[in-house]
């Protein structure tokens, strides 16, 4: 690898996209009760005035630093990405001045949002640097050789004229379509070949930020990122483990039901692997964290009104495509139908996220910019390399915002869509904020925005919008709807947990690198249910397949956002003054909940998230009791489906490498052995 990409993707992780909603978590609240004075001797720099100009420097080399960091995404050559270097470095080093500087404000009097302000500077990036260069030189180099890895990752198989390279993308799309067991194990281990050289750089990368975590005054690299919670991190960790016991029995329901119906598609045998868990690249997914894509297989009742959206706006992009064809004049050569192609596509990306717009727009929240529309990437371009994972950006702190986006006609892209948005309202909503304060209230919560719109997706809302036929009134009806949400929902909780879970073990060095593999499949099953079809042994390093470990994007957020998201939907179906059945409420077109979404939004990270959930929730914790309840429906249905059967499995039974283990024999009614998951009741 080149220096340059290194420099430029080692200030990726740490740097500009830490300002974007994706990435960046406030502080602890240390604040409160300090006095709202600020005095030091005459002539020296008070902390107020500190964080003042702080905010005006960031503010002001902000735009420069994201056009830098646009353009090497949305056009990579070496210019772009020397550029977004340069930018990048300057940043960083800024960034680790402004800390330095902070520490001399310490026991003094400043008020509480200068504190407030200082704690979020410290916290700012979730790849501490060691202060020593040529180890910052080497942690950079390194993340930056681990992202390129993954980016250009590709599975090559045949030989000569056979021979075909598929990149993420494509492999997705074998799991995604394909029914056929032995196509879909190919792709699912084709990309985990991938992360196999990634191993030597990520036990180094964990060194490093524990050092510069050290340096900072953590225990390690995880502390540190539990410490962005405005709690302690032991509390923050024990948050979590709550939560996940509050939601687990829900999920152990719709675990079971799956393997039933799996063991329907692909007999029983190969529907789960040893110990009743599932097998992994069977789930539609590469990481098993969304299982929407097996819709074909899951959904409970046929005949209840269709909710297949991807038939829909793959419609919709045929009859563009259609309209454009008959439309263009002129020879039909080969490039030119790649280009009426190429304009289709892009014409049907913009129409779904006008959708997506239409939604904020309908709860009083402005249009979005005309630069918007002009700056934004909305598909793969043909010409040239682009980073395809779905972003959204502010540019400038006052406007000029985007999405960059690969979009394809699916469903899964038309809500990604609406989730993106909730990152670009939200910038928006605390532009007006200092920069230190222009984050979620914690990082949850800026990933909880759009997910809370796609809870008001409701199949009566998707008839709205003609993408899917008329909707019946039935029992069947409701499940089906249910069963549509769940699927991306709550299969997430577990994999938005134990991600983490492992990446916290690893950096405190409770999990050693010669046991990296083992433990992360060790917490696959424990957490999640699901197993390789064979032994991955220390050959392989699985965690590096999923793009936030080899980017060093923190996960626990969206854990959080999947149930804070059922919160804020539930308020703002209260302050629409709903009162059925929460699963059925929308609150599209509402301006009640509109102002009551924004108010939070405009709150950024300025205060402590207790209190902005309180404004919003009336209740100062995060709960899953609203989970439960807008699940109630399908909770009751799945239990009367696995009724006679056993649930639950055994997370020690997986395929391990060596000398192979006994599976041990589930038991009627009894818990699942190791006490992780599955409560061994129908
Ligand atoms: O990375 C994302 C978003 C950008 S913040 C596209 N998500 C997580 C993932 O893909 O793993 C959204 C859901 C979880
Ligand atoms: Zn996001």
């Amino acid at each position: 690898m080149k220096p340059v990409r290194a420099l430029l993707a080692a200030a990726i992780a740490t740097g500009v996209l830490a300002l974007a909603g994706c990435d960046r978590s406030p502080s602890p609240d240390t604040t409160a009760d300090q006095p709202a004075t600020s005095s030091t001797a005459q002539g020296e720099e008070t902390a107020d005035q500190f964080i003042a100009r702080v905010n005006a420097e960031l503010k002001e080399m902000y735009p420069q630093l994201t056009a830098a960091q646009w353009l090497s995404s949305t056009y990579i050559n070496e210019d772009s990405q020397l550029l977004a270097a340069k930018a990048n470095e300057e940043y960083l080093s800024r960034l680790n001045d402004w800390i330095a500087q902070s520490r001399r404000f310490e026991g003094q009097e400043m008020t509480p949002e200068t504190a407030r302000s200082i704690q979020l500077l410290k916290l700012a990036t979730s790849m501490p640097a060691p202060t020593d260069p040529t180890e910052l030189k080497e942690l950079t180099e390194i993340v930056t050789r681990m992202e390129g890895m993954y980016g250009s990752g590709e599975y090559c198989t045949g030989e000569g004229d056979a021979r075909q390279c598929r990149q993420l993308g494509e492999l997705e799309d074998v799991l995604r379509n394909s029914r056929d067991y032995d196509d879909q194990l190919d792709a699912w281990r084709g990309w985990h070949t991938v992360s196999q050289p990634m191993r030597k750089d990520y036990t180094r990368f964990v060194e490093l930020v524990n050092k510069g975590a050290d340096e900072m005054g953590f225990t390690d690299a995880g502390e540190m990122w539990r410490s962005a919670y405005d709690m302690s991190p032991v509390e923050i960790a024990a948050e979590t483990d709550r939560l996940w016991t509050q939601v687990k029995p829900l999920y152990e329901q719709l675990h079971c039901y799956t393997r039933t119906r799996l063991g329907a598609e692909y007999g029983q045998e190969r529907a789960e692997v040893a110990g009743g868990m599932l097998p992994a690249h069977l789930m539609g997914n590469m990481w098993q964290q969304d299982w929407g894509n097996l819709w074909d297989v899951l959904a409970p009742y046929e005949n209840a009104g269709s909710l297949d959206i991807n038939a829909a706006l793959e419609s919709r992009y045929q009859q563009i495509h259609a309209q454009k064809l008959a439309q263009a004049t002129g020879e039909r050569t080969p490039s030119r139908l790649a280009d009426i192609e190429q304009e289709a596509r892009e014409a049907a990306a913009r129409q779904m996220t006008k959708r997506a717009e239409d939604f904020y727009v309908s709860l009083g929240m402005p249009k979005l910019p005309d630069s918007y529309w002009e700056n934004t990437q909305f598909i793969k371009p043909r010409d040239r390399d682009v980073v395809c994972h779905a972003s959204a950006w502010d540019m400038n702190m006052e406007g000029d915002v985007r999405t960059k986006m690969c979009i394809k006609p699916n469903e899964e892209d038309f809500t990604t869509i609406y989730h993106e948005l909730g990152h670009v309202y939200y910038y928006l909503a605390y532009n007006d904020l200092p920069p230190l304060f222009q984050a979620g209230a914690h990082d949850g919560f800026h990933e909880a925005i759009g997910d809370t719109i796609v809870l008001a997706m409701t199949p009566q809302y998707l008839e709205s919008i003609d993408l899917v036929d008329a909707q019946q009134q039935s029992e069947e009806a409701v499940i089906n709807a249910q069963m549509r949400m769940a699927l991306s929902k709550v299969a997430f909780l577990p994999f938005g947990l134990m991600i983490d879970r492992w990446r916290w073990g690893v950096f405190d060095g409770s999990i050693t690198p010669d046991q990296y593999n083992k433990a992360w499949w060790d917490l696959k099953a424990q957490y999640q249910g699901v197993a390789p079809v064979d032994a991955r042994g220390e050959e392989f390093f699985d965690p590096g397949a999923k793009y936030h470990v080899p980017g060093n994007t923190p996960y626990t957020r969206y854990f959080l956002a999947h149930v804070l998201q059922f919160q804020f939907y539930k308020s703002l179906c209260d302050a629409a003054g709903y009162e059925g059945p929460l699963h059925e409420c929308s609150f599209y077109g509402n301006e009640a909940a509109g102002e009551r979404l924004q108010a939070m939004l405009s709150r950024g990270a300025g205060q402590p998230w207790q209190r902005t959930l309180q404004e919003l929730t009336g209740g100062e914790g995060m709960d899953a009791g609203a989970v439960l309840e807008y699940f109630a429906p399908l909770q009751d249905w799945l239990k009367q489906q696995n009724e006679g059967q056993t649930c639950g499995w055994q997370a020690s039974a997986a395929p391990r490498p060596g000398p192979a283990t006994e599976a041990t024999e589930r038991t009627e009614d009894a818990p699942a052995a190791d006490g992780a998951d599955g409560d061994g009741t129908a």
